[in-house]
């Protein structure tokens, strides 16, 4: 094994270790009574949760890679230039990271969200890791490495056809605001595909297309933590995920389109 090949290994198992240390955190918490904080508006919340799997995961990071840098969502979330920061990303190696995907669906109680961490070299993301700690699922990609949950191999599922498609999208994050655009768009899937659902975890969401149990999923105005990740599994599970126009996504895209790959151009069309 190369020099660079072993020292990425070693810092996805870091970041399976860590992600799990996060999630035991959370889940010693749950059950806690929660100090939620409005951020924006009355839907983009934060709880002291999100702050403290974020200063584990922070912490854990600088002290075994202090050269290496860390964008993430409650203590970048807030400048401005957060969503465009990957436009030109430091060189070397980062890390991307969201303590809570799914802030609302924890509050609540739901089962799904996720700790996101994604690790980019030179601006492109390398490897992910996506870890629900309510049903014990760790999702983990690495590049050229394949994608696994909880160590057995994924890959997207098989559907052929639309009237078999299973579609996931959510609500713009970026500026929230009446969604009368993805509204309209699930109104002009009806009929088409089986069924669409809003599940409210964007990393989550990719991880369950690259395993299969989504076939696609759309969505506008996510942030870098909610992607990075999700991004090398599903890619690594053999799916596909471009922005509206179909080239490759970048994290700095604004429309996600993600799937088996097999009815990529099919959503696509649908969602012009
Ligand atoms: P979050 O729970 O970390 O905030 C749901 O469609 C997806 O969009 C989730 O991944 C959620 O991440 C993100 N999201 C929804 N509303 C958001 C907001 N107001 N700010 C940031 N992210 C948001
Ligand atoms: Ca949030
Ligand atoms: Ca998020
Ligand atoms: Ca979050």
């Amino acid at each position: 094994m190369n020099e660079q090949l072993a020292y990425e290994d070693a810092i996805m198992q870091d970041a399976i270790r860590y992600v799990k240390e996060a999630g035991k955190l959370i889940m010693d918490l749950i059950n806690m009574p929660l100090h939620i904080q409005e951020k924006k508006n009355q839907s983009d919340l934060v709880t002291e949760v999100d702050v403290r799997s974020e200063q584990l995961l922070r912490g854990q990071i600088t002290r075994d890679y202090p050269t290496h840098w860390i964008l993430s969502e409650e203590t970048d979330g807030g400048r401005e230039d957060s969503h465009h920061t990957l436009l030109e990303p430091p060189a070397g190696y980062g890390w991307i990271i969201d303590p809570i995907d799914g802030t609302i669906n924890f509050i609540h109680s739901l089962a799904h969200f996720a700790i996101s961490v994604g690790i980019v070299r030179d601006g492109l993301p390398i490897c992910g890791v996506v870890y629900n700690p309510v049903t014990d699922e760790l999702y983990a990609g690495r590049k050229q490495g394949g994608a696994y949950v909880n160590g057995k191999p994924i890959q997207v599922g098989n559907e052929q056809e639309l009237s078999q498609a299973l579609l996931a999208t959510g609500f713009q994050a970026i500026d929230w605001k009446p969604n009368s655009v993805v509204v309209e768009q699930i109104g002009r899937m009806t009929g088409i595909v089986r069924s669409v659902r809003i599940l409210g975890a964007a990393s989550l969401d990719l991880c369950l297309v690259a395993s299969g149990r989504l076939t696609g999923f759309w969505h506008d105005g996510l942030y870098p933590w909610d992607v990075a990740a999700g991004l090398v599994i599903l890619q690594e599970a053999g799916g596909a995920i471009t922005n509206a126009a179909g080239r490759p996504f970048v994290l700095s895209d604004n429309t996600l389109i993600a799937s088996n790959g097999v009815l990529h151009q099919y959503l696509i069309s649908m969602l012009k």
